[in-house]
């Protein structure tokens, strides 16, 4: 066939583009008091849609898996749902604003996913490679840049190792907001990585390129060097500050990739003084939140804050980053 080869969308109708209703960036998230729960209900889970929300039809949905494997492969949706199935509770957590990639945003839930391991996928397919680029069925304009699809490029052995096709969140199927029919999800990995309104699997031995994967959500590391924002970073959430007398119970969630081994309370007054927490067992698997809570005299506190650290020897820094402590005002309970 000569010219470009001609993408196919593995739909019915592969020329329809999916309706993004509504269209244009979405975001919506709820204040840090309202994640108190161990699993965060699913309205109070934050949303991010960069081009705004696909209305999938399920009927003609199918995932594609192609690229480098031995059998490209579509399933529907009854065929996914027909193989094994796996439920892992773990942490979404969206890395910011990828225009401002330095600011705290809070944006995080625990939630309980199931959905058919990527693996069984793979390895019915005979992937070999390694990384596996991701489509979803969204497209629109973000930041002035059109773009024909949301597309993200993962390590294909971590996502064989411990990636989901969710169908559901909490128990139930996953609302047309969170990514209906199916979405990608990667314990452990940013909530940039977790293809909404997944569409296609395909194995390479390149990265992507495009805006979200070598442009936007790259960090530096240690070498200064540009990375892919993959690995969630050691962060906590102070979500419970009461006053009970003259003392004050200030609990909260921490995570992170690694896992968290203490968690600081920091009590602002004239000065400030830190109070190890209490850590309690992870709300689910090693890549759930855990509680950690602290009870300190309530005398002339004006704020709270939280300071996570993680096995790796990684503390969340005071200030200046996206994961800096946060802060909490104990009379308004204003956070910031
Ligand atoms: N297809 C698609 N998937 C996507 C996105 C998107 O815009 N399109 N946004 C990503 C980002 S940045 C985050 S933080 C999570 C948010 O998932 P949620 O809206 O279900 O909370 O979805 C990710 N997956
Ligand atoms: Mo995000």
């Amino acid at each position: 066939m000569d010219g470009p080869p001609v993408r196919d969308h593995g739909t019915a109708d592969p020329g329809a583009p999916t309706r993004m209703a509504p269209a244009g960036t979405i975001k919506r998230q709820r204040p840090p008091e309202a994640l108190d729960a161990p699993v965060t209900a699913v309205d109070d889970v934050y949303l991010i849609g960069h081009f705004g929300i696909a209305q999938v039809p399920p009927d003609t949905w199918r995932l594609r898996v192609d690229g480098r494997v031995a059998r490209p492969l579509e399933l529907d949706l009854d065929g996914l749902r027909a193989m094994s199935s796996t439920t892992v509770t773990a942490v979404l957590e969206c890395y910011g604003n990828p225009l401002r990639p330095r600011e705290p945003t809070r944006r995080a839930g625990n939630v309980v996913w199931r959905g058919t391991p990527v693996s069984a996928v793979l390895d019915r397919a005979g992937a070999e490679g390694e990384l596996l680029w991701a489509r979803g069925h969204d497209s629109g304009v973000f930041d002035g840049r059109p773009c024909t699809e949301y597309l993200k490029d993962l390590p294909l052995a971590v996502v064989r190792e411990r990636g989901v096709l969710a169908y559901e969140m909490n128990g139930e199927p996953l609302t047309a907001e969170h990514g209906f029919p199916v979405r990608l999800f990667v314990p452990g990995y940013f909530g940039t990585n977790n293809v909404k309104w997944l569409r296609s699997l395909t194995v390479a031995d390149r990265r992507a390129e495009h805006l979200f994967t070598t442009e936007l959500y790259q960090r530096p590391s240690a070498t200064g060097a540009l990375r892919p924002v993959r690995d969630l970073d050691v962060n906590s959430l102070v979500t419970a500050v009461r006053r009970d007398g003259r003392t004050l119970h200030v609990a909260g969630w921490a995570w992170g990739s690694s896992e968290v081994v203490g968690v600081e309370v920091g009590v602002l007054g004239d000065d400030e003084a830190w109070v190890p927490a209490e850590l309690g067992r992870p709300a689910g698997s090693r890549y759930a939140w855990r509680r950690f809570g602290a009870t300190v005299p309530a005398a002339g506190v004006r704020r709270v804050r939280a300071r996570a650290r993680d096995a790796a020897g990684a503390r969340q820094p005071l200030t200046g980053d996206r994961n800096a402590c946060h802060v909490v005002d104990v009379e308004s309970g204003n956070a910031t």
